[in-house]
C-alpha cells in the first residue's frame, strides 16, 4: 500500500512524500522532483521518545495527561505558559494554542528565525508576499544573498541550472564555489553593500525609472541617502572591490533577476534595515510585479490561510521569555534550551519554573530538564496539512501508518478541552477548513488560492501604494572587537533535530590544530568545542552550526531593533586554548 504525505519539517521546500512499504520517497511530480534530503532519507532511523515520564520515572500516557491537567488546574491561568517551536511546521500544531488561549493561559510571540527580515519587508512593501520557487525558476540571474541552498533549500537547485549565479556570503558555500561571482564579504556589512549597489546603479543610469516613478517615487531621496557612504573606506571595510560591484551591476541590468535571501543577512540588531536595503535595490531595478523577478525570502507559510483556532491571549516574547514568571511551562515542538539565544539565561530561568512539560519527539536538552515528558506522534501517525514559506503548494498529510506510541497534538488538545470544558471541533473539521483555502491546478497539485503568483503587480500594500525607502542610515562603523560568529544551518541536522554538529570551524591559518579543544567566549557566555579546519571561512570568522550543543551560550537574548526577533550573530567572540 502506498500513500502520499508531506515532510513536516521547518524547511523552505515542504516536499511531498510517497510512503510505500514503510519507506519514504520524494514524489516524482511537482516541486519535490523525486528526491528528499538526508533528514527524510534517514527519518525513521532516529530514536524517538517511547514512554512518558514524570520526574525521571516512566508512567503511562493516561497518568501523564492527568499530571498535565493537574499542573494546569492548580495554578493561576496567568501563570501558565504555552511555548511552541517549529519542530513540526504543519498547521494542526496550532490546535494546542486554541486550548491554552481559550483557557486564559499565556502564549508566545515573535520569532527565533526570520522576523527581522520580515519586518524590513513589511516596512518597505506594506506586506510580506513572497516570490515563489516557481517564479525564481523563470529568472535569468539569481543572487543568493545569505542563503545556502545546497543545505537548506535543495529543491530550488534543479530550477536554477543554466542561470547566472551571484552569491553574497561570508562563507565559500557550495553554491559560491560554482557561481559566476562570489562576494565573500565581511559579516553584517550587507546594508552598506546593498546601498552602494543602489547608488552605482543610479550613477550608471541603470534604474528602472518608469517603475520607480509609478511605484517608488522617493528614489531620488534614497539615492541622496546612499551618498552618505564613503565609498573607498566602506569597500575596504566590507571586503569588496569596486570592480566586483561593477560586475554585479553588469550581470543584473535589464535581466529577469531573482534575489534569493536567507536568514543569514538578518541575524543582527539592524537586520530590519538590511532587508529593507536589499528590497530597495530590487525596487531600483524594478523587480517587483514582473514575471521571473523579485525577492524571495521566507514568506509566511500561513499566507492566504486563516487559522480556525483561537489564539487571542496575553503573549510574551519567544526570544527572551522569562520562564521563571510561570508555574507551569508547556513546551511543544521546541528545544529552547538549545535553540533560544543566551542558553545560560534560559537554563537559569527555566529552572525556576515549578513544572516544565516537554511535548516532543526526541530526547534533548529540554527533555532532560523537564519534569513531565510526553512523547508526540510523528507526522506519519497523525492527520495534518501543510503549506510552505517558499512556494504556494498546500500538501495534505493523512495518517499513513499506525503507532501506539505518543499522542497527537489534536488528541492532546481534545483531552484538555474536554477536561476544562472548552469547545473544540472534530479533527476532520479543521483539516477541511484548511483545505478550503486551496484549489487544485491542472498539474494535480493543490495551491493556496489567495496567494498571488506575481505579487505587487498593482503597486505595493503601503498606505499610498508606494515603496517606502529607508530614510536614515543608522550604521556605526564596527570596530574589530573579536571574531565574527557565524551560526548557520548544518547539512546533517535540522536545528537540533537529527545528527547534531559538535565542532567549531575555523580557518587553518589561525594556527589552531585540528581536533584541539578550545574555549570560545562572548559577552554572554562560553562553550568548549573541538576545532575543525575550514578554509571556506574568512579568517575573521568562526562557524558553529545551529544545533551544536552550547552554541547559544554565546548569543544574546536582545531583540533586533524594531522587530520581535532573535539576533544570533550580534555578539563577537574570542578564542582561548
Ligand atoms: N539542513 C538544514 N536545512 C534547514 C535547516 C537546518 O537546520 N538544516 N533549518 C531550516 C530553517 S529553521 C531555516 S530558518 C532555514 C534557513 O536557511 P538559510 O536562509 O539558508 O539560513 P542559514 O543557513 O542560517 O544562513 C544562510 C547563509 O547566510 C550566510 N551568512 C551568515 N552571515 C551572513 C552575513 O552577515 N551576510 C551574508 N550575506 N550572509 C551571511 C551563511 O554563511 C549561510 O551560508 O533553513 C531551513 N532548512
Ligand atoms: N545558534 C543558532 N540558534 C538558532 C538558529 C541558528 O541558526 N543558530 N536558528 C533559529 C531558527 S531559524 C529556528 S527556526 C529555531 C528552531 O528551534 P526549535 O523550534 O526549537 O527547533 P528544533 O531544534 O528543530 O526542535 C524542535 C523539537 O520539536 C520536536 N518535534 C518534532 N516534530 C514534532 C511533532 O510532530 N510534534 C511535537 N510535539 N514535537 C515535535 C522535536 O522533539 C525537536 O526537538 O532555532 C533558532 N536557533
Ligand atoms: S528538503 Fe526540506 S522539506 Fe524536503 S525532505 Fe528535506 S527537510 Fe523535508
Ligand atoms: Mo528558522
Amino acid at each position: 500500500m502506498s500513500s502520499v504525505t508531506a515532510c513536516p519539517l521547518d524547511c523552505y521546500d515542504a516536499c511531498e512524500i510517497l510512503f510505500s512499504d514503510g519507506r519514504l520517497k520524494g514524489l516524482k511530480s511537482g516541486h519535490t522532483q523525486g528526491f528528499l534530503c538526508p533528514h527524510m532519507n534517514h527519518y525513521e532511523k532516529h530514536a524517538t521518545l517511547k514512554t512518558p515520564r514524570y520526574k525521571g520515572k516512566e508512567i503511562s500516557l493516561e497518568e501523564a495527561l492527568l499530571k498535565l491537567k493537574e499542573m494546569i488546574f492548580s495554578h493561576e491561568k496567568s501563570e501558565i505558559l504555552h511555548y511552541r517551536g517549529s519542530g513540526n511546521f504543519a498547521l494542526m500544531q496550532e490546535v494546542t494554542d486554541h486550548f491554552f488561549a481559550s483557557y486564559g493561559a499565556v502564549l508566545t510571540e515573535g520569532t527565533l528565525c526570520d522576523g527581522a527580515g520580515e519586518a524590513g519587508i513589511i516596512e518597505g512593501r506594506g506586506s510580506n508576499k513572497n516570490m515563489s520557487l516557481h517564479e525564481v525558476a523563470k529568472s535569468e540571474v539569481v543572487i543568493f544573498w545569505g542563503r545556502n541552498p545546497h543545505t537548506t533549500s535543495s529543491h530550488l537547485l534543479p530550477f536554477i541550472k543554466d542561470k547566472k549565479i551571484i552569491v553574497i556570503d561570508p562563507i565559500k558555500t557550495r553554491i559560491a564555489k560554482s557561481a559566476d561571482l562570489h562576494l565573500q564579504l565581511k559579516p553584517n556589512t550587507d546594508l552598506l553593500l546593498a546601498m552602494l549597489l543602489s547608488r552605482f546603479l543610479h550613477i550608471e543610469n541603470g534604474c528602472d525609472e518608469e517603475f520607480l516613478d509609478a511605484h517608488a517615487s522617493d528614489y531620488e531621496e534614497y539615492y541622496e541617502l546612499t551618498q552618505n557612504i564613503r565609498i573607498k573606506a566602506v569597500l575596504e571595510q566590507i571586503g569588496v572591490s569596486l570592480g566586483q560591484l561593477g560586475e554585479i551591476l553588469a550581470m543584473v541590468k535589464d535581466k529577469r533577476v531573482a534575489i534569493v535571501c536567507g536568514v543569514g543577512i538578518q541575524k543582527y540588531s539592524n537586520g530590519v534595515d538590511v532587508m529593507r536595503a536589499i528590497d530597495a535595490f530590487a525596487a531600483m531595478l524594478g523587480l517587483f510585479g514582473k514575471e521571473g523577478c523579485g525577492v524571495s525570502y521566507l514568506g509566511s507559510s500561513r499566507e492566504g490561510v486563516v487559522s480556525p483556532f483561537n489564539k487571542k491571549a496575553k503573549k510574551v516574547s519567544k526570544v527572551d521569555t522569562e520562564f521563571a514568571d510561570f508555574k507551569t511551562v508547556f513546551i511543544q515542538g521546541a528545544n529552547p534550551l538549545s535553540q533560544m539565544p543566551n542558553s545560560l539565561r534560559v537554563r537559569e530561568s527555566i529552572s525556576k519554573a515549578r513544572n516544565v512539560v516537554y511535548f516532543g519527539l526526541y530526547e534533548n536538552e529540554t527533555s532532560a530538564a523537564a519534569d513531565l515528558v510526553i512523547p508526540a506522534k510523528s507526522f506519519l501517525y497523525k492527520n495534518d496539512v501543510r503549506t510552505s514559506y517558499s512556494h504556494n503548494v498546500m500538501s495534505f498529510m493523512p495518517k499513513v501508518a499506525h503507532s501506539d506510541i505518543g499522542i497527537s497534538e489534536y488528541d492532546l488538545a481534545a483531552y484538555l478541552c474536554k477536561e476544562f470544558d472548552i469547545e473544540l471541533e472534530s479533527e476532520d473539521f479543521y483539516i477541511k477548513h484548511f483545505k478550503n483555502f486551496a484549489v487544485q491546478k491542472i498539474d494535480g497539485s493543490w495551491y493556496v488560492e489567495n496567494r498571488e503568483e506575481i505579487p505587487y503587480k498593482d503597486g505595493f500594500d503601503t498606505k499610498n501604494k508606494e515603496f517606502v525607502f529607508l530614510d536614515e542610515l543608522d550604521y556605526k562603523v564596527d570596530e574589530d572587537k573579536g571574531l565574527h560568529l557565524i551560526t548557520c544551518k548544518s547539512p546533517t541536522s535540522l536545528n537540533s533535530q537529527f545528527n547534531r554538529e559538535e565542532s567549531v570551524h575555523l580557518h587553518s591559518s589561525l594556527g589552531y590544530k585540528e581536533g584541539e579543544m578550545l574555549t570560545i567566549s562572548s559577552a554572554d557566555g562560553s562553550v568548549e568545542l573541538r576545532v575543525k579546519h575550514n578554509d571556506d571561512l574568512r579568517e575573521d570568522c568562526i562557524l558553529i552550526y545551529s544545533g551544536t550543543r552550547g552554541v547559544n551560550n554565546l548569543t544574546t537574548s536582545k531583540h533586533a531593533l524594531y522587530a520581535k526577533s532573535a539576533i544570533f550573530q550580534e555578539n563577537r567572540v574570542e578564542i582561548k586554548r
